[in-house]
């Protein structure tokens, strides 16, 4: 009799210890790959934040930033295989799986921010079908700033670029580098300082955003603002792990999910306008592209456009034919 009434007492001295009553609580990692003070970590962070206040603490999600937990390309299959919950990604690194998630990684195909959110829209069924597939769900994306090009020499046309060690991220963007006759090395965000501190790259096409982040005038000098594409970053959550939170918590992550994907827009414009500012501030000279550069480049876009829809099939023409460009 007596054993039966130690544990009765003891959760009754949690319950009055907590003063609350005792609520299963539910933890989720969240595998994030750019640094915690960039605008989509900070943007995640408040996810996490509402939900946990939103849920009364029911939900709680952990944010790893700077790959600290899986590096970037590596994300997108831990989500997937539940090694973390959940995830941020940049589609455009996934391009040679599926051309779609590539499509805002394009060169000129949506290049502001309007053209971006119509692309966006248009993507959107089609990379949620396919992801549901894979066993994740999209909460939400962002997009990055425009995509422009950071250099150590002065670039009146893309053959200053001619073997020119280039960092690259994403499939394209070492398709670019093939295309100009530059020597592209993949290198992510989490390594890009070191990479430019060590020679191994010495030049980039990249946001504002990132040449902040990275000090990029620390070791280049110019920044050619093509605003070529804006590349986008999505969360994504294990369907499994998703389905087992009870519906109010679900309602609960989807509505800090659409609030996450307002308010990074939101923030991606300003940190746009902000970063270029900091840039020049830190000696970098912030260069409007010549005409010649323009054409190079616009050549480099068309090149690639054409090899996409060669790549994408069917899908690349349904999705083409959705954001009204074929
Ligand atoms: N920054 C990321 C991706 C796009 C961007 O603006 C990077 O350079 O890796």
């Amino acid at each position: 009799m007596k054993r039966r009434f130690f544990p009765l007492a003891a959760s009754a001295l949690l319950l009055a210890l907590s003063g609350t009553a005792v609520v299963a609580q539910t933890k989720w990692d969240l595998a994030a790959a750019y640094p915690a003070t960039n605008f989509h970590s900070v943007n995640l962070q408040q996810f996490a934040d509402d939900i946990d206040k939103t849920t009364a603490g029911k939900l709680k999600i952990t944010v790893h930033a700077n790959a600290s937990l899986f590096k970037a390309p590596e994300i997108k299959r831990a989500v997937q295989g539940g090694q973390a919950q959940a995830g941020e990604i940049i589609f455009a690194n996934f391009q040679n799986e599926w051309q779609i998630y590539g499509a805002d990684g394009l060169p000129f195909l949506a290049d502001s921010y309007d053209e971006s959110t119509k692309l966006y829209q248009a993507q959107k069924p089609l990379i949620e079908k396919k992801l549901a597939e894979q066993g994740m769900r999209l909460l939400y994306a962002v997009a990055w700033p425009p995509q422009g090009i950071y250099t150590k020499k002065p670039l009146t046309s893309a053959a200053d670029l001619k073997g020119v060690k280039w960092r690259a991220y994403s499939p394209s963007t070492s398709r670019i580098a093939e295309l100009v006759g530059a020597q592209p090395v993949t290198v992510q965000a989490a390594e890009l300082s070191q990479a430019l501190a060590t020679g191994v790259v010495e030049a980039t096409m990249t946001s504002g955003a990132t040449g902040v982040d990275s000090k990029l005038y620390e070791h280049l000098k110019y920044y050619y603002d093509t605003q070529a594409w804006l590349p986008k970053n999505a969360v994504l959550v294990n369907k499994e792990a998703f389905d087992k939170l009870d519906k109010p918590t679900q309602d609960a992550v989807l509505k800090a999910a659409a609030d996450a994907e307002a308010r990074g827009l939101a923030a991606s414009k300003k940190v746009n306008v902000d970063t270029l500012e900091k840039l020049k501030a830190n000696g970098m000279q912030v260069v409007t592209p010549s005409p010649q550069l323009k054409a190079d480049l616009k050549k480099v876009g068309d090149t690639m456009l054409k090899e996409w829809l060669e790549k994408a099939g069917s899908e690349g023409k349904a999705l083409m034919d959705a954001f009204g460009k074929s």
